[in-house]
């Protein structure tokens, strides 16, 4: 299947999301882990979501409608120690408060560097939605760089979490699994995918 996407808008805070119903999946990764490479490499665009060699360079939620049925959205990069501590912070509210309460989000896709599974702040990540209760699916990157059976033994391991719909490995730069991830994520945002809806928690504090 094709991605026709289109660039809707970027957007610093919730409450100034898109209000029309339509279904959205988030991709969320630490800086450079290639967020939006990805997103290009969906929609087979070179330059429709900004790449950089320069790490934390998306600082907002930017919203790409796919076939005109659903959004994806290119998140900011986290774990990235050059931005001030306090705007980090301020970054981790938003992109809280945005997995609890967007009613609209149908899965998270979770990326992960295939040279580099086990950096801890992943692993929150991963503990952060599980507690949560939000369905997340991950991501490897930059699989043209990783040893095959490094990747087979990444994919094992991730696997054993119960709180994760399906891995799947892929190069941006190779166009590897992304025919699989497209299916997969225009399933989701059509609701047809096998996991059961999330749950949503009240926020801590109103
Ligand atoms: N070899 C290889 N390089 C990749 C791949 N995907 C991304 N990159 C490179 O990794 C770097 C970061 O990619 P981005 O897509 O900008 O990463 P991002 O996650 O959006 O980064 P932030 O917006 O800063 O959080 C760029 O230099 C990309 O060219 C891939 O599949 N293979
Ligand atoms: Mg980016």
């Amino acid at each position: 299947m094709k991605f026709d996407a289109a660039f809707v808008s970027s957007f610093a805070s919730v409450g100034t999301l898109p209000v029309d119903g339509k279904p959205e999946v988030a991709l969320i990764g630490r800086s450079n882990v290639g967020k939006s490479s990805l997103l290009n490499a969906l929609a087979d665009r070179k330059q429709l979501a900004k790449t950089s060699g320069t790490p934390g360079k998306t600082r907002t939620l930017n919203y790409y409608l796919v076939n005109g049925a659903f959004y994806l959205v290119d998140m900011p990069g986290y774990g990235y120690a050059r931005h001030a501590k306090s705007e980090r912070v301020e970054w981790a509210r938003v992109a809280e408060r945005y997995f609890i309460e967007r009613k609209e989000l149908t899965d998270v896709g979770l990326l992960i560097d295939a040279r580099h599974p086990r950096m801890e702040s992943d692993e929150a990540a991963i503990q952060w939605f599980r507690d949560h209760e939000i369905s997340l699916f991950i991501v490897l990157t930059k699989c043209d760089k990783a040893k095959q059976r490094d990747i087979a033994g990444h994919v094992r391991a991730i696997g054993e979490s119960d709180s994760i719909s399906k891995i799947f490995t892929t190069s941006s730069v190779e166009g590897r699994g992304m025919a699989d991830l497209r299916r997969f994520i225009a399933q989701s945002a059509a609701g047809s995918n096998s996991r059961a809806p999330r749950v949503f928690q009240q926020p801590a504090e109103v």
